[in-house]
């Protein structure tokens, strides 16, 4: 490190030195924190060229980013929360004529296409063009749900810069996150307290309207987060998570028109501003969307917000019939990141109901340019597309959430089960029954679909999990849904069942938060402190709650490449070949003109030397080659 130091030293490199050189530049012994930013991200860059990025294909698209052409106007939906707050906002929503739109390009539409792979920078690109030509969106949906653990995860980047950096960049239009309720944006139940406290910090960082949801529709697990919402004076919407077919008598008895208007009439008195029908599958149809929107309109008197993914292709029809009835706002998703299993595109919903008693308010013309931009962007993305080509009526059957579609399948391919897709996804309707007809969304669709993956696997169907259950170890997401660890579902757990796959072991009846200490924050920071060996934010702090494997993972990579976030996708996803030349801002008014000069052979120690030129200075970076 001090060769590299020396080497790399300004001086050095001019040549302008004499004997006093070493003892002169104390700086050289600074070998605790010796990498300035841009040999960080030079490091980075060479690594990429070298190795490539983990699930990315190599060969990098041509991508033309167009000029989109907009107004400088400022207004949006934001005014009248802080202005009047939440509950002016939700009057507001009840007296419109037209139906709005919640745009979920940023969150839900690259979830379930891109597998939640969308960067910040390419949010941010596009960010003040979004602020004026979506001005008339009740709002965008840019947080939460899977967003968080991959941006730290996958993406090396912080979730609460993006949050931070957008929410500067667009100002005028409400921001929604979607909140799994007591499992935040996790998989699992956490403390009361962490959920108050990161309820806390995202409205402190600009989230104005938190969708709360439980993954078995249990409004007491909603509850913590709901008041904590209430306390931050932003905008609560309790979500009702759809499932089953409501036209369909015979598909369920549980999930009928009166389960969903009781929980409507009890999240009305729980308080929440707005009420959601969060669609999380697909699965409302045309009709089932205009009984149930009409029915709820009659039961209570809050806005009613409609969420769906368009698997099946049935989405504008769907949203088309919701809006003869009466729902205030649809989540839509801008042209080129919409269909299949993210939303409906707002521009095709638009023109679908021009000429009706009730039009969509929006700027098509808008709505096209970014669409624009969206095209271009997509191609990067393209090593993390699904295999789904084509609207699929299948989902009535299987019911699976537009997000975890392509995550099994991958989870499938991995397992060796690529060839018995098939078979996992009809295996996902079974164990579904065998669970008693449960709502299946994050978490409790992951249950499911373990357990699916799991009897493929071994070869197990309805009857031989209980021949053979006393002698099987079950997957550990099961056990824990099985000892309520998630919460209860509507109609209880199937007892035998239960029985065999906890096999002795306690369960919880009651909330599980009730039974989980509560975290002690002040000792938690001190301990992320002592690792991290500097200040610490109470942002960190509560990632570090949330995701202490993930969270440290990021703060290794940071140490190592500084901040990644805002290199071009191009050149995070697909490095540099020899003569490409960059141009990278890796500070306000600091650029880095980077042009990659050769790659070297490997060495035996497996490791490669990459040449570039740093702002006309030559450089070299030792990268160990992977492959
Ligand atoms: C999530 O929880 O991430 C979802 O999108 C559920 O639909
Ligand atoms: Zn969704």
């Amino acid at each position: 490190q001090f060769l590299i130091n020396v080497v790399q030293h300004p001086v050095f490199v001019s040549g302008a030195y004499n004997t006093n050189f070493i003892d002169a530049t104390p700086e050289l012994f600074d070998i605790k924190e010796p990498r300035d930013r841009g040999t960080k991200t030079l490091e980075y860059i060479a690594s990429v060229s070298v190795n490539g990025f983990p699930g990315v294909a190599n060969a990098r698209p041509d991508v033309l980013i167009p000029k989109l052409n907009y107004e400088k106007s400022l207004t949006g939906s934001r005014q009248l929360l802080l202005d009047e707050g939440p509950g002016a906002v939700a009057k507001w929503l009840q007296s419109q004529k037209d139906v709005l739109i919640t745009d979920t390009t940023f969150r839900d539409a690259h979830q379930s296409l891109l597998a939640t792979r969308v960067r910040t920078k390419d949010m941010m690109d596009v960010a003040p063009a979004t602020s004026r030509l979506l001005k008339e969106a009740f709002s965008l949906e840019m947080w939460g749900g899977a967003t968080f653990d991959v941006a730290y995860n996958f993406l090396k980047e912080s979730p609460w810069k993006r949050l931070e950096n957008l929410r500067a960049a667009i100002p005028n239009v409400l921001f929604q996150m979607l909140l799994r309720a007591s499992n935040a944006v996790g998989y699992k139940n956490y403390a009361d307290n962490v959920i108050e406290k990161f309820v806390a910090e995202s409205a402190a960082a600009g989230i104005d309207i938190f969708r709360i949801f439980d993954s078995l529709n249990w409004l007491d697990q909603m509850k913590v987060a709901n008041e904590a919402v209430q306390r931050a004076g932003k905008i609560s919407e309790g979500a009702i998570c759809y499932t089953g077919d409501i036209l369909n008598p015979k598909r369920s008895d549980v999930y009928t028109l009166d389960y969903y208007i009781k929980m409507a009439r009890d999240m009305e008195r729980a308080g929440f501003h707005i009420l959601a029908i969060k669609d999380m599958a697909g699965l409302l149809k045309p009709e089932a969307a205009y009984q149930l929107v009409g029915e709820l309109k009659a039961a209570v008197d809050m806005p009613i917000h409609l969420h769906t993914h368009d698997t099946s292709g049935n989405g504008i029809a769907t949203y088309s019939r919701a809006i003869d009835a009466g729902v205030d706002v649809v989540d839509t998703a801008i042209g080129a990141m919409s269909g299949l299993t993210s939303q409906p595109n707002a521009g095709t919903l638009y023109h679908a109901r021009l000429g009706t008693a009730r039009e969509l308010a929006v700027d098509i013309a808008g709505l096209d340019e970014l669409s624009h931009y969206w095209e271009a962007v997509r191609p990067i993305y393209a090593s993390f597309e699904s295999d789904i080509k084509a609207p699929n009526a299948g989902v009535y059957a299987h019911e699976m959430p537009g997000g975890q579609y392509s995550n099994l399948r991958q989870q499938a391919v991995s397992l060796g089960l690529g060839e018995r897709f098939s078979d996992v996804k009809d295996m996902y309707r079974r164990v579904n029954l065998m669970f008693g007809d449960i709502v299946k969304v994050t978490p409790s669709s992951k249950v499911v679909g373990d357990m699916a993956l799991y009897m493929v696997q071994n070869d197990l169907d309805e009857i031989s999990i209980y021949e053979k259950g006393a002698s099987l170890d079950f997957p550990a997401s099961v056990v824990q849904f099985f000892k309520g660890e998630i919460g209860q579902p509507a109609s209880g757990f199937p007892e035998k069942l239960q029985q065999l796959i906890l096999k002795g072991q306690p369960a919880l009846t009651g909330r599980p938060g009730l039974s989980i200490p509560d975290v002690d924050f002040a000792k938690l920071e001190e301990e992320l402190q002592a690792l991290l060996k500097t200040e610490v934010s109470a942002q960190d702090v509560i990632s570090y709650a949330l995701y202490p494997k993930v969270f440290l993972n990021y703060k290794e990579t940071e140490k190592m490449f500084g901040d990644i976030s805002k290199l071009d996708s191009q050149l995070f996803f697909y490095g540099m070949e020899k003569g490409d030349v960059v141009a990278i801002e890796i500070d306000k008014g600091k650029t880095l003109i980077v042009k990659l000069i050769n790659i070297g052979h490997v060495h035996a120690d497996g490791h490669r030397w990459v040449y570039f030129e740093m702002n006309g200075m030559p450089r070299k970076v030792y990268v160990k080659d992977t492959a």
